[in-house]
């Protein structure tokens, strides 16, 4: 494959927001997402496994002209198809989502691509030519992910940090108080659901998330 050197900006990983359907059920997703970016997310991954593929193009349609005037990356999780056909900046990929050099080669070299790691040994299988960035996590346990990995802890977030080839982003049970021990990790930022998505003010939210994080 030859890729263009094009380099991700590690800066669009610094608040990322990832949307749940539920969590934001009472103010609907793009109005979360519209909030949210007032506030100053920096990059928006939508993640809805329950959507039709349609219903997620359509969301996501909605959503790029907002984005893309304040210049934020907008992502879809798992479907690398949904992510063709709304031409959005790319995909975020579990360890069990597919071929990441597939996703390359269905998306092209500009886009975005991120896959999430959970534990040392994934970092030893990673397509570099493929990737941009890792998710990592969970640092906590959290109730808006089911069935998700042992947590890390800052410890071993900070382990991954360290053996990570390639930008980074900490996921899991994030909330404001921990991100100066998160900055601390290395990380390049936070990604977060429930202390963005269901809060009273998304805006104040990420906001606050945003002044901790730059302490
Ligand atoms: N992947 C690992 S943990 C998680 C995902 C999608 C959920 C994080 O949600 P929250 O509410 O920020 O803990
Ligand atoms: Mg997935």
């Amino acid at each position: 494959m030859t890729r263009s050197p094009r380099r991700f900006d590690r800066q669009a990983l610094r608040l990322y927001l990832v949307t749940d359907p539920e969590l934001c059920a009472d103010r609907g997703i793009e109005d979360t997402v519209i909030q949210a970016v007032n506030g100053g997310v920096t990059l928006v991954q939508l993640r809805d496994k329950g959507a039709s593929d349609e219903e997620l193009v359509a969301l996501a349609l909605r959503l790029k002209p907002l984005l893309a005037e304040h210049r934020i990356p907008l992502v879809i999780n798992d479907r690398v198809q949904v992510a063709v056909d709304a031409e959005v900046d790319g995909v975020h990929l579990g360890q069990d989502d597919g071929d990441v050099s597939e996703a390359r080669r269905l998306l092209g070299d500009e886009a975005i691509i991120g896959l999430s790691v959970q534990r040392p040994e994934q970092l030893t299988q990673l397509d570099l030519r493929a990737l941009d960035y890792l998710g990592l996590g969970p640092v906590f346990a959290t109730s808006t992910k089911r069935d998700h990995a042992t947590p890390l802890g800052v410890d071993g977030l900070s382990s991954l940090v360290a053996a990570s080839p390639l930008p980074s982003v900490a996921i899991g049970g994030l909330k404001r108080e921990h991100a100066a021990a998160i900055r601390a990790s290395g990380a390049d930022g936070m990604a977060v659901v429930s202390a963005i998505c269901g809060q009273p003010d998304p805006s104040q939210a990420a906001q606050d998330l945003l002044a901790a994080w730059q302490g």
